[in-house]
């Protein structure tokens, strides 16, 4: 047995966590036979929605103006008022520098011009290459919009499988918005009515099926309100009961559930103008509790939420809990959340997932994540070490192979 000492812990567990390989279980990112909807480069990068939320706090230009603005004329004036005006400590804003700093760029001089430059020698293909490299991130799983006109076309007409982009089947619309979407369903070929009578809910499980099967989904997933009640007497709580759980438990899929975003309390923000609610575990619960043969991926929101949800995870093995999502995606609080996760649930959690919006955010939201999982990994095992349990290198790869990859594909094909 090579048992390590304390003293040489702390390398094998950076090592360990520096080297594996990653599962990214949910991002935004597209395959690139989806063209031009795989985003990537620095002007990608400056334009995200986390970086315009935060240019909003410092410029008085109505809303509508910035959005007539050209990409580039918004990525300058991002570059401009929160790099430039302001020393850019943000974890949005650090992101991108850390991104351009592992591509090799020198960001010494603030030259935005130069990084242009860099880009746009880039071809895409290649660049995604690059980036799983750089990463060091095996496979991502994609966010699948059948309701999305542009994402829909290359389902039907030109996708091809890519072994590093998995996809899963987003449902939001479905399950938001059944008064607007019903008609689309029925445009396509299914035989629905508003109204949520047999007929229309077999033909809600036919969408479902067909969908999940042309993609190959590996979850079918959505996001949901704080209001998030089940049961209710809604269109939404039925179709989850007759339509998403039924197909779920047939394709033997999880449903990831994003519970806690509260919708366009600044609509001028457009995608940042989404804001956080404390939402209801009676539902997670309820729902673990009522439906044990289907199994359920669960993050939430607000940080409120962080410790119940951890507790229920202890009293359901058909629920897993994932990631620091979007305004959890901080330094300090995936910090507090990993350790609380790794003190109630040991290494039965998928403690982060990027959300990468732009390919290139897998180098720093994956940097930036194995960081701080490491340090608290770290402590774990110190603690551990010093009840004289005796510790293999072994056994710390195998636990960061499972946190980082095994623990969702366990769970993915787990049978209830
Ligand atoms: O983090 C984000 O980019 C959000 O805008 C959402 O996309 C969220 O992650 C979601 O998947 O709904
Ligand atoms: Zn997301």
């Amino acid at each position: 047995m090579a048992i390590i000492g304390v003293k040489k812990l702390k390398t094998v567990v950076d090592t360990a966590v520096a080297e594996v390989e990653i599962t990214d279980v949910h991002t935004h990112l597209y395959a690139p036979c989806f063209g031009d909807l795989l985003l990537w480069g620095v002007d990608e990068l400056l334009t995200y929605h986390y970086l315009v939320a935060e240019v909003f706090k410092w410029i008085d230009m109505p809303y509508h103006d910035f959005w007539n603005m050209s990409k580039e004329e918004q990525a300058d004036l991002i570059w401009k008022t929160l790099f430039l005006d302001n020393s850019p400590y943000s974890e949005a804003c650090r992101g991108v520098l850390t991104v351009l700093n592992r591509l090799g760029l020198n960001m010494a001089n603030r030259d935005l011009n130069a990084c242009r430059k860099f880009f746009s020698q880039k071809n895409m293909e290649d660049y995604v290459d690059q980036v799983f490299e750089l990463s060091r991130v095996k496979e991502v799983v994609m966010t699948n919009d059948p309701f999305d006109d542009d994402e829909r076309r290359v389902w039907l007409e030109s996708y091809k499988a890519d072994p590093r982009f998995k996809a899963a089947l987003r449902i939001d619309p479905l399950l938001n918005t059944w008064d607007r979407v019903w008609m689309k369903l029925k445009e396509w070929g299914y035989h629905v009515e508003e109204e949520l009578n047999p007929t229309t809910l077999k033909e809600i499980r036919r969408f479902l099926s067909d969908w999940a099967n042309r993609m190959q989904a590996v979850y079918m997933a959505v996001s949901l309100p704080p209001t998030f009640a089940f049961p209710e007497d809604s269109s939404r709580a039925i179709i989850i009961e007759e339509c998403v759980l039924p197909v779920c438990r047939e394709l033997k899929i999880p449903l990831a559930m994003m519970i806690g975003v509260k919708k366009l309390v600044n609509p001028g923000l457009v995608l940042a103008g989404d804001s956080v609610g404390k939402s209801s575990i009676e539902t997670v619960e309820y729902l673990c509790a009522n439906f044990p043969y289907n199994k359920f991926m669960v993050t939430m929101l607000s940080r409120e939420n962080q410790h119940e949800l951890c507790v229920v995870a202890r009293k359901f093995r058909n629920l897993m809990v994932f990631g620091c999502w979007w305004f959890l995606n901080n330094p300090s609080l995936i910090d507090e959340m990993t350790r609380m996760r790794f003190e109630l649930l040991g290494v039965s959690v998928i403690p982060q997932h990027s959300d990468a919006r732009v390919l290139d955010q897998l180098i720093y939201k994956w940097a930036h994540s194995r960081r701080i999982i490491a340090d608290v990994l770290f402590d774990k095992y110190k603690d551990l070490m010093e009840t004289g349990w005796k510790l293999e290198e072994t056994d710390i790869r195998r636990d960061v192979e499972k946190l980082f990859s095994r623990n969702f594909w366990d769970f993915v094909n787990k049978k209830l």
